[in-house]
């Protein structure tokens, strides 16, 4: 590979990191070893993790260095370690913890000078610069999961970039027709095992909500069953609130409801008489839907493998989640980098969680006159093509 492309990503690494380092600029030490939550890492884990999944793959691996703390890689192992263990466990912290990213880093932009990273390389770790990849998608996944968190710490300043959704739009539903349909992602470029390999899957008519539901719906849905609150509203005489960092701050009825659950979102959507979209009528439906990028949006479908997976380059990443236990979610949130967004990518969680950044689309069977219809429109337009009409 040229030495042009290894600057891209010498700078694609430095571009996530100081993201990285932007997000917790404003914290001091002891707000990074905090525990929030036992749903969550406290950020100096992710920190450490994130240094650490870095000389792993990156010094380790493609270098054949050795690590600069011993056998420390067992604390940032995310199996190993449940969330709700990780403020107890010896990691770095402070002063050893910045060292620890930087040292890392350096050893990385060294190792990658050594390296052949060119489209014919036999190392499919290499090929077309995978790992590093990997490794800039890892840090922009933690980058969310950190941001997570950092909604919980008082009077942090999050920029949320989330859109309004105008009713009109919110309303619109769309047509997908049945057929064949190509899921999961091509063998070339940067993808995870989880999104290969591509295949047909056989996709019956149905119709998709042009829009993730907005707050207001919720709000309705709330009131008419009794169901409880997104995670972080509050109730005040006024209305619902957002109690993100320790501010109040009075719900958008027209952004995308957030932090619901897998339940709730089923939920919902059995209340409003639809249901939610499988992830292949979700990927089938892509590129006709509005509002991707502002919530993960939760799918009826199961964390399972696509016929013929194949772990690579670890199993830890997807294969030893497979099964009925996670629900997939598709699209991306509006913390979630656009490098990570792909039509292909599969997020994964517990049906019961709700603190990641999850929303709702809802999607509906297409009644058998409803499909007779559109058949009968195809046969009349193919009529009219091979001029019978
Ligand atoms: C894809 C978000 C489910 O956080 O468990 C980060 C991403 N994997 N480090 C997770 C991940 C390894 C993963 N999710
Ligand atoms: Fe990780």
């Amino acid at each position: 590979m040229t030495s042009r492309s290894k600057e891209a990503i010498a700078s694609r690494l430095a571009e996530a990191r100081r993201r990285t380092l932007e997000l917790i600029a404003p914290l001091d030490d002891e707000q990074l070893n905090r525990v929030y939550s036992p749903l969550l890492s406290p950020l100096a884990w992710d920190l450490g993790h994130i240094a650490n999944f870095e000389e792993l793959w990156l010094v380790q691996t493609i270098g054949g260095r050795e690590p600069l703390h011993g056998d420390l890689g067992r604390f940032y192992d995310a199996i190993e370690n449940p969330r709700r263990t990780r403020g107890e466990l010896p990691i770095l912290r402070d002063a050893e913890l910045r060292s620890y990213l930087a040292d890392v880093r350096e050893r990385t932009l060294d190792v990658l000078e050594d390296v052949e990273i060119g489209p014919d390389v036999e190392d499919r770790l290499l090929r077309d610069g995978f790992v590093y990849e990997m490794l800039i998608a890892h840090e922009q996944q933690h980058n969310e999961t950190m941001l997570q968190l950092l909604q919980m710490v008082e009077g942090y300043e999050v920029s949320r970039g989330v859109g309004h959704l105008s009713p009109g739009q919110a309303s619109g539903t769309i047509l997908i027709e049945g057929g064949s349909y190509e899921i999961g992602a091509p063998a070339n470029g940067f993808a995870y095992d989880n999104e290969r390999p591509r295949h047909t899957v056989e996709l019956a008519s149905f119709e998709i909500d042009r829009t993730p539901v907005a707050n207001a719906a919720y709000i309705a849905y709330m009131e008419d069953t009794g169901a409880e609150p997104p995670m972080h509203w509050e109730r005040d005489p006024e209305g619902w609130v957002l109690t993100t960092a320790g501010r109040r701050v009075p719900v958008d009825p027209s952004h995308p409801v957030l932090h619901v659950s897998w339940h709730e979102a089923d939920s919902f959507a059995r209340w409003a008489g639809k249901r939610l979209p499988t992830e292949h009528e979700w990927e089938a439906a892509r590129d006709e839907l509005a509002g991707v990028g502002q919530v993960w949006e939760w799918t009826s479908s199961d964390f399972l493998a696509y016929p013929g997976f194949e772990p690579f380059p670890y199993r830890e990443y997807s294969a030893v989640f497979f099964g009925a236990t996670y629900k997939v979610l598709r699209g991306g949130s509006w913390a979630t980098a656009r490098n990570v967004m792909r039509p292909s990518f599969r997020n994964w969680d517990l049906p019961e969680r709700r603190q990641i950044f999850a929303g709702i689309r809802c999607a509906r069977d297409v009644s058998a006159e409803r499909a007779s219809e559109i058949a009968g429109d195809d046969e009349r337009e193919r009529a009219k093509r091979e001029g019978c009409v």
